[in-house]
């Protein structure tokens, strides 16, 4: 029996009769972008819905943390992670800023402090660590750190949306913390993102950077950049807030039989719940280790032939690409642990609209590769 493809993940949407007023009005007004009613009122929307004061809608993840380095003046070096995806160390190099790698946290698949602290030299000003999956970093220890030193922190944030912590507001954290909307995460605005700061200042500077460093008409005062968010975007932005509840419970729901499904199979193990905090269950991750009956790239093959499109998030790790590679700090020998989960790792489809039947055909492929009679 052949079935329709199943996607790491499929974008959730509101239904469109409900956007065709708003279209209708966008139409009318001829009010398309640059902080039109509907930008405005998700940027507002947004700062309820986070409990924060500050927020700056972009237009992807990866212009605004371009933008939110600028904003801070980070040069010199970053202590980042390698295990995220390319666009996180891409933002340094776009400032001209030298990516330097430390070592990940064999339970958060953070980056671990201790390795924070080991990177640093004369050259560092800033960290820039990614709360990945949406699973919180240690900020404290983070923070920490950065007083000692006296660097910025900038978290890339773009897994994390909807998770919130017990020890206080995750996006509290740090100076900056970057959030994405893209097609493929828990909250979306098909492409788009946000930069959450801590001062009204801070706003109006990446308010500036966003709009090509205009401050008024005839005033230009930085090489800013066009990171705008658009009405469509935004109008799609907060009706998709009506529903993200609703989408979170089902995510969570199947997380949960995941986990149940995977706890007594030998070599495979799910993330640590953390107790700490709610998760967004933005991914399914699973560990697949040597006493797995088959490889981890031979079960990622073995679903693809079953039309099931699980991904490698983060293999390679951004440290090995060519690109990368010549640094210092890419050497395997200084990231052991971010190179054993990248060759482990494998992200199972997790999406609202994800059916209770191909669940469960992705958990039994997965509880018996071999497909064997038991
Ligand atoms: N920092 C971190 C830690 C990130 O993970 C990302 C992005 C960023 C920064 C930058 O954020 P943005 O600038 O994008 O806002 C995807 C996403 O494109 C990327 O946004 C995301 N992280 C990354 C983890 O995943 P790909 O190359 O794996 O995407 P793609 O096109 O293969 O999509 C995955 C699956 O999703 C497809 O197989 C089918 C489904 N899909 C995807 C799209 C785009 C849909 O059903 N509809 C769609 O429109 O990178």
């Amino acid at each position: 029996m052949s079935h329709d493809p199943v996607y790491v993940t499929r974008p959730f949407l509101p239904p469109l009769e409900e956007l065709i007023p708003d279209f209708s009005n966008i139409w009318e007004t001829r009010v398309l972008t640059n902080s039109g009613p509907y930008h405005m009122a998700l940027e507002k929307a947004l700062a309820e819905y986070l409990e924060v004061e500050y927020v700056s809608l972009f237009c992807n993840a990866t212009i605004a943390l371009v933008t939110a380095l600028q904003a801070l003046n980070v040069k010199g070096e970053v202590i980042t992670t390698p295990y995220s995806f390319v666009a996180t160390s891409h933002s340094l190099l776009w400032n001209n800023i030298q990516p330097v790698f430390a070592d990940i946290d064999p339970v958060s698949l953070n980056l671990d402090p201790d390795a924070i602290e080991r990177a640093i030299t004369e050259r560092t000003t800033a960290i820039m660590p990614v709360h990945c999956y949406g699973v919180p970093c240690d900020t404290d220890a983070i923070q920490k750190i950065a007083d000692k030193y006296k660097l910025h922190v900038i978290y890339d944030a773009a897994h994390a949306f909807g998770v919130k912590r017990a020890s206080g507001n995750l996006f509290a954290a740090g100076d900056i913390s970057v959030l994405s909307f893209h097609a493929t995460k828990v909250f979306n605005t098909l492409e788009g993102g946000a930069i959450i700061c801590r001062t009204p200042e801070m706003k109006r500077h990446i308010d500036h950077l966003k709009n090509f460093g205009f401050v008024d008409e005839v005033t230009v005062v930085e090489a800013g950049i066009n990171g705008k968010m658009n009405e469509i975007q935004a109008a799609i932005g907060l009706h998709q807030l009506n529903y993200l509840e609703e989408a979170l419970c089902r995510r969570r729901l199947i997380d949960t039989q995941y986990r149940q499904a995977f706890s007594k199979v030998e070599g495979v193990t799910c993330m640590a719940v953390c107790n700490e905090s709610i998760s967004n269950c933005a991914y399914f991750p699973v560990l697949i280790h040597d006493n797995y009956p088959v490889t981890r790239d031979a079960l990622y093959a073995l679903l693809r032939e079953h039309n099931i499109f699980a991904r490698r998030y983060f293999f390679p790790l951004i440290s090995d690409f060519d690109m990368y590679r010549h640094l210092p700090s890419a050497n395997p020998a200084n990231l052991p642990v971010a190179g054993q989960i990248a060759s482990k790792v494998l992200c199972l489809p997790i999406y609202p609209e994800l059916s209770d039947e191909d669940l469960q055909r992705i958990i039994t492929l997965v509880q018996n590769p071999s497909g064997e009679k038991k």
